[in-house]
């Protein structure tokens, strides 16, 4: 087959597969960036990491990417591509971008041009991510997802997974099923939906919800739900962006529900925001809280416990943040 990728003719010879392997190239050397890239290397695809966190790349290029999970660990090798040096990586087969939101717009002129076939992929959280890396792919050119499954960093390169579904918006063009199906591959549950805004506002519910309380109070998601006050919150939270997706025409119906399922399901996990705050990083409090708010102003929907939360996480920020 002419046109194929050369790593994928290559290793195709190989063996007899049921997904062909690919070159995947993932922005990000952060907990899901480590969790779905190991994963991926297992399942014999050609990973490479790309980052700016020399640690992580140092670690990643001499053990490995090291994930733990339930019921075993495992070792896999990955590249790693230094963008602090060199900021064009090489082309591939799949681009996965899961750097932090405020990142995006830094990393997306070079995850659209390694993109080969279509444009680059997103499972970040928040809002603006879509738009960041389409301003460099193109308009309908981004492949869009949502995953609930958790990653917790342990150090650079090393990470505890647990696997969740991850959600892909659908395109014509093939490209969400070949993504999903990669995703399967690696035995990461994935199913496309077909309303990718829909799929974005619904995580939205869930995170604003979950991820200022659990980094607030330092617990992890299941732990939410054993308090009436913070299930309160987290309701409240998650029907203030019900309503305002309500207000661009999105229905989500059962906000809190959806919240709390997510909770559930993920009981085990600190929440990305947790950890951020953890590690002295800066969070994504501004695409997730600072977004509903934003949106809320300019469509006239109140949202007093997003900016509540977004108040208090950028607070707890600051004294955090290390002098
Ligand atoms: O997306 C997440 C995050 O931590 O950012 C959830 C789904 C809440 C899992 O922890």
């Amino acid at each position: 087959r002419r046109g194929r990728p050369a790593t994928l003719r290559a290793r195709r010879r190989r063996g007899p597969l049921r997904s062909a392997l690919a070159s995947v190239l993932v922005f990000g050397t952060g907990a899901l960036a480590t969790f779905l890239g190991g994963r991926l290397s297992r399942a014999g695809h050609d990973v490479t990491l790309a980052g700016t966190w020399a640690a992580a790349l140092a670690a990643i290029a001499r053990d490995g990417l090291r994930v733990e999970e339930a019921d075993g660990s495992f070792t896999a090798t990955a590249r790693v591509h230094d963008l602090a040096s060199r900021p064009d990586p090489a082309s591939a087969d799949f681009v996965l971008v899961l750097v932090k939101a405020h990142r995006t717009a830094s990393v997306a002129p070079a995850a659209a041009a390694a993109a080969r076939g279509g444009g680059p992929a997103t499972l970040q959280n928040g809002l603006g991510n879509r738009e960041a890396l389409e301003e460099a792919a193109g308009p309908g050119r981004v492949l869009v997802g949502a995953t609930t499954a958790g990653a917790t960093l342990l150090g650079p390169g090393r990470v505890r997974g647990h696997v969740a579904e991850t959600v892909v918006g659908e395109t014509r063009d093939g490209r969400a099923g070949a993504l999903a199906a990669l995703l399967q591959g690696a035995g990461l549950p994935a199913r496309l939906a077909p309303d990718v805004d829909r799929l974005l506002w619904s995580k939205l519910a869930a995170n604003c919800a979950i991820n200022p309380l659990t980094a607030l109070h330092g617990v992890s998601n299941g732990a939410l739900l054993e308090r009436p006050e913070w299930r309160s919150t987290m309701a409240a939270a998650a029907a203030e962006v019900a309503a305002v997706a309500a207000a661009r025409g999105l229905r989500i119906p059962e906000p809190a529900e959806l919240a709390f399922d997510v909770a559930r399901a993920t009981a085990g996990n600190r929440s990305s925001m947790l950890q951020d705050v953890e590690r002295g990083a800066a969070t994504e409090i501004d695409a997730l809280s600072g977004a509903v708010v934003r949106e809320g102003r300019r469509l006239g929907v109140p949202t007093p416990v997003n900016a509540a939360l977004l108040e208090a996480v950028r607070e707890h920020e600051a004294a955090a943040a290390p002098r």
